[in-house]
């Protein structure tokens, strides 16, 4: 288990994430890219149930999404299990323990048109509280103008937009949810934050920031592992619809705190001195 205090993250970084939603980190997860891209192979050979993969209707290159494959994909496992992730989260969110949430591979393949619509993705998850990070983690290089583009400070507009799927139809029905703003509309009334990315740098984001990313069109893959993980204010929500990831077989009801062995506490304050 990593020692928190031996995260190259600073108060300064921390701060940044709290303000802004969001924050680049370079050159944490350095080691875990080889296991990490033998797991997208693995995991791009024999996908799983949850596999939503998208082809352009211009004939480009397809746009490969899967969830929720940690358990099956050893080197995802060992990324959660024993990566410093489970720490960087906790001292992230300033919480005393980090449970992982689920695991999201999205491969954008070279000259893919297919773009991830601006959302935010607190609303599509059973899952509710402030304290919540996803690590959006680049398995190749990725330019300024291709990688994942969030909005500072959009996590405390105080209000939660309507999920979309990416196909553009509702993800539940009947829901009171406004429509996210055009951001592209009007994209120089917003703080909106992208870098250019090596292997092993992360984006932390928290689940309410609004983000979204365009095409990939670069001639290289844009392979990425995107790990969520919540802390210690977490509790279950019943958002009366299949969320995303549709996540079946759990017994928790509406603000139970978020507690089931499907989600587990990878990183707790105190428990590496033990
Ligand atoms: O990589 C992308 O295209 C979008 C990533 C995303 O939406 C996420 O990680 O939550």
């Amino acid at each position: 288990m990593a020692v928190v205090e031996q995260m190259p993250i600073s108060e300064a970084d921390i701060a940044a994430f709290e303000r802004d939603g969001v924050v680049v980190i370079r050159q944490v997860f350095t080691e875990w890219m080889e296991p990490l891209r033998e797991g997208v192979r693995r995991l791009m050979a024999d996908p799983g149930p949850m596999e939503r993969s998208v082809v352009p209707a211009d004939g480009s290159a397809p746009f490969f999404q899967d969830l929720c494959n940690w358990q099956r994909i050893p080197e995802f496992s060992d990324f959660v299990l024993h990566s410093p992730a489970g720490a960087l989260a906790a001292r992230l969110m300033r919480s005393r323990s980090a449970r992982f949430f689920h695991d999201h591979v999205l491969v954008k393949q070279p000259g893919g048109s297919t773009v991830t619509p601006w959302h935010q993705d607190q609303p599509y998850y059973c899952v509710e509280g402030r304290q919540s990070v996803s690590f959006w983690t680049p398995l190749d290089p990725v330019a300024r103008s291709v990688v994942m583009e969030c909005v500072r400070g959009s996590h405390r507009w105080g209000q939660d937009f309507r999920p979309m799927r990416f196909d553009g139809t509702r993800l539940y029905e009947n829901d009171n949810y406004a429509a996210l703003p055009d951001i592209d509309a009007a994209r120089d009334q917003f703080d909106i934050a992208g870098w250019d990315m090596a292997p092993g740098d992360v984006i932390a984001f928290n689940f309410r920031t609004v983000h979204g990313a365009p095409g990939n069109r670069s001639p290289v893959a844009r392979r990425v592992f995107s790990a969520r993980w919540v802390g210690d204010d977490a509790v279950y929500a019943d958002r009366g619809g299949k969320g995303s990831p549709p996540i079946k077989g759990l017994s928790m009801r509406d603000g139970d705190p978020f507690d089931d062995p499907m989600f587990p506490v990878v990183w707790r304050e105190g428990a590496q001195a033990a």
